[in-house]
């Protein structure tokens, strides 16, 4: 029964999304007893909750998978370019049957607190369903975008329609047929649902605040002569991935977009355009994410593709993105998104015209009027690489909560650990690439990373691993260093903590590349584990 969670334990594992799963692979081979414990009915962390009408992966589907299991990735059938949600979900499933993984797994549990305890230097873990466990290890992978916010705007209580949030969208098909039906925020959920629920709806309003830039995907059925041309080549074109900077191979650029004249630009714009991907557009010149004015070449590219489609003029202008930097609001993949607003049954308001005022009870107050509804889809977006993990409180050394210490952002050594709370790792957390990479490289390379260092301290009978103070800030002061020489940190995003009022504005990804990244790790793991304490049980300092 995997709803009994043994009251002692190596380690516990919070989420049972890619990064979850995958650590408790490494964590059996290690030989340590582990419980993932999961809020969702199910295994896939983000590809289990985000079911909205559309939901797809940015990534392509021949480099959106792990690269441990040789034979899955081989026998494994993608059907499309780009996998759809109900396929990555299908996909992971199978990896949580495979590797028979279900059994340490604890669905339908949140864990609400950890707490360590500095004389056992182990953690207590413990959960909404009453279970309190100890365990030397707690290892966070509960996600990026995980903790999904609503608009700051009052009234939700009083409308008397449906509403959805598209990261918890229900179980069981929603019918919008026949219904007026409001969707509110134009990110990658909103872009990607837009030209589905336009289809399915009598009616439909956008609501956007910022025009995004958004690339097609030209998705379609995958090409089998790219499936067998990967699948012969795997092991060489994962390894490149792993040392990019995206986490995607891509040729790297090495010229800047200022060198070469309009001509040349807007034919390889095009050709970029045409793969259908972003990596192509973004790393076409060297200086797209560093210059402006070489940026405003790219971004004007992308406002010359909306006005092709888009023939209601002033619809848009409303839809070219202008006021920050191409890039740097992540980009969207669409389906169809642009042309949806040629259709008589869609309307745009434009939300820096009119500002949301209110929900009332039928519907969305802007400044201009009520608009009235039957059902509304936020796709408002998330308390992004914070939010879930401030969630969970979660107390170190001292009392100290993580709360209190990130107080003015998050502060860490590698994206993976933090000083006052040792023996705790996050899996894709602030400090690292993850977010500006393929999720599932920077993934496998962190619980590569995590698995070897409890192996090595196994080996050597240790107990505690904290970084210290000056290794976290030196690393914390680089990440930093690393968003400023860009144009990031310009842009009010989710990267910057800029979408939740109040949070401190900090930018909290690590863009000095996946592969640096990784080097970077490998090196303080080949020096004996520079920049931690490593302690036995007993307290006995070793370094
Ligand atoms: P995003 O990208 O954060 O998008 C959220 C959207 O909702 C965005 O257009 C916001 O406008 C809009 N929003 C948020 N709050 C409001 C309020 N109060 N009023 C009006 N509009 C609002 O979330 P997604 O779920 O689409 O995507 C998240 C990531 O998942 C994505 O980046 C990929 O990495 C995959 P804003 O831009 O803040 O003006």
């Amino acid at each position: 029964d995997t709803r009994n969670i043994p009251a002692q334990l190596d380690a516990v594992v919070v989420g049972a999304g890619f990064s979850g799963l995958y650590m408790l692979y490494k964590l059996r081979r290690l030989g340590m007893s582990a419980k993932v414990v999961e809020a969702g009915a199910d295994v896939g962390g983000t590809w289990y909750w985000n079911k909205y009408p559309g939901a797809r992966c940015d990534v392509e589907s021949m480099h959106y998978s792990y690269s441990f299991d040789r034979e899955l990735e081989q026998e494994w059938e993608w059907t499309e370019k780009y996998p759809s949600q109900p396929e990555i979900h299908a996909y992971i499933s199978h990896v949580a049957d495979r590797h028979d993984l279900r059994r340490d797994i604890v669905l339908n549990t949140k864990v609400t607190e950890a707490r360590f305890d500095e004389e056992s230097s182990r953690w207590t873990v413990r959960t909404d369903e009453g279970d309190e466990v100890s365990a030397r290890y707690c290892i966070m992978a509960v996600g990026c975008l995980s903790k999904p916010k609503l608009p700051e705007i009052p009234g939700i209580e009083n409308y008397t329609g449906n509403w959805y949030h598209t990261s918890h969208w229900p179980e069981e098909r929603v019918d919008f047929s026949g219904q007026r039906v409001a969707v509110i925020g134009t990110g990658s959920s909103g872009i990607q649902a837009i030209p589905i629920l336009a289809e399915r709806a009598d009616h439909l309003t956008v609501f956007q605040r910022t025009a995004n830039f958004s690339l097609p995907t030209f998705n379609g059925p995958i090409d089998q002569d790219l499936v067998a041309g990967i699948k012969a080549e795997y092991p060489r074109i994962r390894e490149e991935a792993r040392m990019s900077g995206f986490g995607i191979a891509v040729e790297e650029p090495t010229q800047s977009a200022l060198e070469v004249d309009d001509e040349e630009r807007r034919s390889k714009y095009t050709e970029r355009w045409n793969r259908g991907n972003l990596t192509g557009v973004l790393q076409a010149y060297t200086d797209l994410l560093v210059d402006e004015r070489a940026n405003e070449t790219a971004a004007e590219f992308v406002r010359g593709k909306v006005r092709e489609v888009v023939r209601d003029p002033e619809k848009a202008e409303i839809l070219c993105p202008r006021g920050y930097a191409f890039g740097t609001k992540r980009p969207c993949l669409d389906t169809g998104y642009y042309e949806t607003f040629n259709r008589e049954d869609v309307d745009l308001v434009d939300l820096r015209a009119t500002p949301l005022v209110e929900i009332t009870e039928n519907g969305v107050r802007t400044t201009e009027r009520e608009h009235e509804f039957d059902s509304i889809v936020f796709a408002t977006g998330f308390d992004a690489m914070t939010g879930a993990l401030l969630s969970i409180d979660i107390v170190g050394r001292d009392g100290v909560s993580l709360q209190e210490k990130w107080a003015e952002g998050p502060t860490t050594y590698l994206g993976l650990t933090t000083t006052g709370f040792p023996n705790l790792f996050t899996i894709t957390g602030p400090g690292s690439p993850s977010v500006l990479s393929n999720m599932i490289v920077s993934i496998e390379q962190h619980v590569d990373w995590i698995s070897d260092l409890l192996s090595h301290m196994s080996q050597q009978e240790l107990a505690v691993v904290e970084p210290t103070e000056s290794a976290e800030k030196q690393w914390s002061d680089h990440v930093q260093e690393c968003g400023e020489a860009t144009l990031f940190t310009k842009t009010d995003s989710w990267y910057m903590g800029a979408n939740v009022p109040g949070k401190p504005r900090v930018f909290m990804p690590y863009i000095g590349g996946v592969g640096p990244y990784r080097q970077k790790c490998d090196e303080v793991a080949a020096n004996g584990y520079e920049g931690f304490a490593l302690q036995k049980a007993d307290d006995t300092a070793l370094d």
